[in-house]
């Protein structure tokens, strides 16, 4: 039997949610392409930007632009609290405990290569346990694969069944105390299931082992509450959340970033420094060396500000109707094969089209003016568990409608015409 999966955060039936209105917030949406309008269907790799961001983008280079935390003058003391305000903002899209876990990264994939250097390099010791999942994006595989080898230490993977749900039995047994970190996503981004991450954090807590959630794929569509999942770590990238790229968080358990050696040597990360000692800067500046990516940090809080907006509730609620009406609709499309049918699914479906390779499909449908994700979806063990080399990925943000899902399926049947074999 299969775990019921708890979704209360994902729920909310608000039909107040008006697309077209959120629709008119996104410039590049009024883009054409091969002269057709866009359909952008990609927002699992990257979300297109907001006035709002794109605006406080530039009204910081244009008005604010400075260094932080150094100068006394003017401009910089702007910068530097437009900066903090940020992390402000972080926390409470996080309900984090306390600023000084709103670490600023370039992304999700520098923030696990941080835990898995910081933590896993301090902790790990020959014959420990990391446990992951079979559906990581390569980002939550190869850190670990990293520090294991160096350390000693052993990569243990729960296996995924044919829906694409974590197999909760084996993960239990899998559970022991040799298990030093548990690394999962909170989203999969090649077959969309949701984990039942609050529960799967509880059981790796009752183990004795930390967990991380890579929340790449989560932060953009759920109403992520760190102090109630518990998790130890959770990251994400601010260009999936209609921030820009180059910038994400990690946020830590303080206890346990305090008891972590440093990431990077260099400026802002210190207090002290002599050719014989140097004397590391407090949270979270211990793990922002150098200048950071300062308006990057004031573009996300703007995302995280525009999406809060919105009200993430609302968004995941509007989202989830539009995923569940392409299930729906792809099915409908003779020759699709749904990769993933997982009992909860966010925001995108991964699917093949008879045996068209997954990149002919894009590269046609791309002439409809319909942008999607083909290939592995830097998910290849995944692709090997389903037994397919690619997929072709719908995934959906905000700003999406049904009606572009019928562009999608009226794309497809032209791909079905084109392949008269499918
Ligand atoms: N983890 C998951 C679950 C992801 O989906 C991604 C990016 C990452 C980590 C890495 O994020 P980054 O911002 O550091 O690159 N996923 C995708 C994708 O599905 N298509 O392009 C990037």
């Amino acid at each position: 039997m299969k775990q019921q999966i708890k979704t209360a955060e994902w729920k909310s039936a608000d039909d107040s949610y008006d697309v077209a209105r959120v629709r008119e917030d996104f410039p590049v949406l009024g883009e054409t392409v091969h002269g057709k309008p866009l359909v952008y269907l990609d927002n699992a790799a990257t979300a297109q930007k907001p006035r709002a961001v794109i605006q406080r983008l530039a009204r910081y280079y244009e008005t604010e632009n400075s260094n932080i935390h150094r100068g006394v003058h003017r401009l910089s003391e702007i910068a530097t609290r437009a900066y903090e305000d940020a992390r402000s903002t972080v926390k409470g899209f996080l309900n984090a405990a306390e600023e000084r876990e709103i670490v600023f990264v370039r992304g999700t994939t520098e923030a696990i290569n941080l835990v898995a250097r910081c933590y896993g390099g301090s902790r790990l010791r020959p014959g420990d346990e990391v446990v992951i999942s079979a559906m990581e994006h390569h980002s939550n595989i190869v850190p670990w694969q990293l520090i294991c080898q160096e350390k000693g230490a052993v990569l243990r993977v729960i296996p995924v069944d044919d829906d694409g749900d974590i197999v909760m039995d084996e993960y239990r047994r899998m559970l022991s105390d040799k298990t030093r970190m548990v690394a999962l996503p909170h989203v999969s981004n090649a077959l969309g299931t949701v984990n039942p991450i609050k529960e799967m954090i509880a059981e790796a807590h009752a183990a004795g082992a930390p967990v991380l959630v890579d929340g790449a794929q989560g932060a953009p569509h759920a109403n992520v509450d760190v102090g109630d999942l518990d998790c130890d770590f959770y990251a994400f990238s601010g260009h999936k959340l209609y921030g820009p790229t180059g910038i994400g968080v990690l946020y830590g358990k303080a206890a346990l970033l305090e008891d972590m050696p440093p990431y990077q040597g260099g400026g802002d990360m210190i207090l002290s420094v002599s050719f014989e000692h140097t004397e590391y800067n407090a949270l979270p500046y211990k793990f922002e060396a150098g200048t950071p990516h300062i308006a990057g940090v004031i573009g996300l809080g703007a995302a995280v500000g525009y999406l809060t907006n919105l009200g993430v509730e609302a968004v995941a609620a509007h989202e989830d109707r539009v995923v569940a009406y392409a299930v729906e609709r792809l099915r409908s499309v003779a020759g699709v094969r749904l990769v993933g049918t997982p009992e909860r699914r966010a925001s995108l479906v991964s699917f093949v089209l008879g045996d068209v390779h997954a990149h002919d499909v894009g590269t046609i449908l791309d002439q409809e003016g319909i942008a999607v994700r083909t290939g592995h979806h830097c998910a290849m063990p995944v692709m090997d568990r389903f037994g397919v080399p690619a997929t072709v990925r719908a995934s959906f943000a905000c700003y999406n409608t049904e009606a572009e899902v019928d562009v999608l399926a009226d794309g497809l049947e032209k791909v079905r015409r084109i392949f008269a074999r499918v």
